[in-house]
């Protein structure tokens, strides 16, 4: 099975690139990493499967040479990766590590020899532990203290870097979080969700705000849309599924683009707002110079009016699932980029910073066939194609994720890796999705 498209199908300078996060490759037991709330949150029974955490993770921090060898030797043009916050301020505030510093400095200056680009993120939800005890995201001073760490990043590295995302999906770090109790800390809590919704967005204005006063350009944010589709027919459905669209994805364009926070879901939150919440959407809706799109899938929602706010239940999938459950639904993925760019950043460059799909892979005789991967790829490409041609202007699209990682609370059970980790010696073995994709993005020599 082959890749349906070649590098010239997509506009001059379109870049494909693999994405990856500290946390879930680097190993946080390598050059001082201080505490971050993942490693607590899986040292308690129950929450991650098998009590897997990220010590040593893909051994990322020793071995990154190597894995951006990957990427430079196929031609691909970037490569998006995050920072570790405690791996660089172990406290969170104060003091910075500077293996941590040093660490970035050189994978940086290491992608920069191979000619891929850095895309940065500088937060990819290893909040440090000493942050979560004072409340975390509940906090609203955990604005500050976020752009704090931002601006100790980017004087070190922000003079090569090719583009910064202040946070990866936002959604995952409040409602996943706080409101679902899926991911660290755990909660499940209306007043910490609603507040960690707010703090966010501020935190991710204030650093922007911090950056660009320090002079740091191309800056924006990575957001994670999920298409919401009534789960059965009728008014009651039709609402519910409008209802997720606002949680899941209107509160964070609604807040960064037009300043205001959607009507629906302020229905169900604002009691447990911050009071004055109001007054920070200005500082939350200050313009960027990109948006990153992340995009796996849909949700087929139901009202279940015997729930509490916000009245949910799930109808079961009707599409072909991934090994997360998750049906493929390419046409979400054109919808998004069409409505993103109509309705609210109106021409500015969209990056799908994250797609890909994990997969029951199996290493037989050294190598691992993925089809499935393949027409993932195939078909979800496809869809940003159409959208191209269609007027949006999509800059570039990273499959996650370049390795086989941790994937938070179901530890290393789910493989969405291009590049097969055997996690026993650490060894890499591209998938045939990778050599696929590979062979459709050589440029000639
Ligand atoms: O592994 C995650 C990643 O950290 C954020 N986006 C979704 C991926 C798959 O669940």
């Amino acid at each position: 099975m082959k890749i349906g498209f070649t590098r010239s199908d997509f506009p001059a300078g379109f870049l494909f690139g693999a994405a990856t996060a500290a946390y879930q490759i680097e190993g946080t037991s390598f050059g001082n990493c201080g505490p971050s709330h993942w490693d607590s949150f899986a040292a308690t029974p129950g929450n991650v499967v098998g009590g897997d955490d990220g010590a040593v993770a893909c051994e990322h921090y020793l071995r990154f040479a190597e894995d951006l060898d990957l990427l430079s030797t196929n031609d691909f043009d970037a490569y998006r990766f995050s920072v570790s916050w405690p791996r660089i301020m172990p406290e969170g505030r104060g003091a910075v590590n500077v293996q941590g510093l040093d660490f970035y400095d050189r994978l940086v200056d290491a992608m920069l020899e191979r000619g891929l680009k850095p895309y940065l993120t500088l937060y990819h939800w290893d909040l440090p532990s000493a942050l979560a005890d004072v409340g975390g995201w509940r906090n609203r001073d955990v604005a500050s203290w976020f752009a704090d760490f931002a601006r100790v990043v980017m004087q070190r590295v922000g003079d090569r870097i090719a583009a910064t995302a202040t946070l990866n999906e936002p959604w995952c770090i409040a409602w996943l979080s706080h409101f679902l109790g899926i991911h660290a800390p755990g909660l499940r809590d209306i007043r910490a969700a609603a507040r960690a919704m707010h703090h966010v967005l501020l935190a991710h204005g204030t650093a922007l705000e911090a950056m660009r006063a320090d002079g740091h350009r191309n800056l924006g944010i990575v957001l994670n849309l999920q298409y919401a589709e009534p789960g059965a027919v009728g008014d009651a459905h039709a609402k519910a599924a409008l209802l997720e669209d606002g949680i899941f994805n209107r509160w964070f364009l609604d807040g960064l683009f037009h300043g205001t926070y959607p009507d629906d879901v302020l229905a169900g939150l604002e009691p447990h707002l911050p009071t004055g919440w109001e007054k920070d959407m200005a500082t939350i809706s200050r313009p960027m110079d990109w948006l990153g799109i992340n995009y796996y899938t849909r949700r087929r929602v139901l009202n279940d009016p015997n729930a509490l706010w916000p009245h949910q239940a799930d109808a079961p999938p009707v599409l072909p699932v991934t090994d997360m459950g998750w049906e493929v639904y390419p046409d979400g993925l054109y919808s998004f980029l069409i409505r993103v760019h109509r309705d609210f950043s109106k021409g500015l460059p969209i990056f799908v910073t994250e797609n890909g799909m994990a997969n029951a892979d199996v290493m037989e005789n050294g190598s691992v066939w993925d089809p499935q991967r393949i027409e993932f790829l195939n078909l979800h490409f496809d869809a940003v194609r159409r959208a191209i041609r269609d007027g949006v202007p999509v800059g570039g699209y990273f499959v996650w994720s370049l390795l086989d990682n941790y994937e938070w609370a179901l530890g290393y059970s789910k493989r969405f890796g291009m590049v097969y980790v055997d996690y026993e010696t650490q060894k890499r073995t591209p998938k045939a999705s990778f050599n696929a994709l590979a062979a459709a993005i050589r440029r000639s020599r």
